[in-house]
């Protein structure tokens, strides 16, 4: 189970191709960590659609994370299920979840601490940098992730804005994983993947 390296979060928005066909292209570059968001149609396309990706990511012996929906997560026999602030509470998604992980999107130190009591597996925390992906607030910068990851031991899966330019100074700040949307999805998505499959390559990061 990879909880570390790239996790590749889909958004249809901000992709140049179905994000089936691009989770295949980051997957086929060996990225091993992909969190499955939709945020358009039906609970019911959702379903469907995470059940391609349960089979993709099998294929590749990749983790799978559903967001927002314990449920769906279930049904499909993912890996988990990402939650944020808004979301079911952690004690009832991890009554539901059982030992699966779960994750918690964290915008500040007290939802980090938070989160870690509370007995999630691992925490978001963004945005880092300035993002167009989603609405997140204002970006908490390196220094707000360092922060977070001297009050934290779970792991910590850093956010938002993060690209082939920046992810050294997110690694720098301790980030146990990146999450990246856009900055993998957006135009070439092979050779996106392939140059942050290169810098996981140098840094010997899992
Ligand atoms: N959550 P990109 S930022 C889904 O801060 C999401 O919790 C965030 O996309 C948070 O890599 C974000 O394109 C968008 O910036 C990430």
């Amino acid at each position: 189970m990879y909880l570390n390296g790239i996790c590749f979060i889909t958004d249809s928005a901000s992709c140049s191709v179905p994000v089936y066909e691009a989770a295949f292209t980051v997957l086929r570059a060996g990225i091993t960590f992909i969190q499955y968001r939709r945020k358009e149609g039906t609970r019911r396309e959702f379903y469907q659609e995470a059940l391609k990706f349960r089979k993709l990511t099998r294929y590749f012996g990749a983790t799978l994370i559903i967001n927002d929906f314990a449920d769906i997560a279930l049904a499909v026999d993912a890996d988990g299920v990402h939650l944020g602030q808004d979301d079911l509470p952690l004690k009832e998604a991890r009554k539901i979840m059982g030992k699966k992980i779960v994750g918690i999107s964290t915008h500040d130190l007290a939802q980090a601490k938070e989160a870690e009591t509370g007995g999630a597996d691992y925490i978001g925390f963004g945005p880092v940098f300035h993002t167009a992906t989603k609405d997140a607030g204002s970006p908490r910068g390196t220094e707000g992730l360092k922060l977070i990851k001297q009050h934290v031991a779970i792991p910590v899966v850093a956010i938002g804005g993060i690209n082939i330019h920046n992810i050294a100074s997110v690694i720098q700040a301790g980030a146990d994983a990146v999450a990246v949307a856009s900055a993998l999805c957006r135009g070439n998505v092979a050779a996106n993947a392939e140059q942050f499959v290169d810098f996981l390559k140098v840094t010997r990061m899992p």
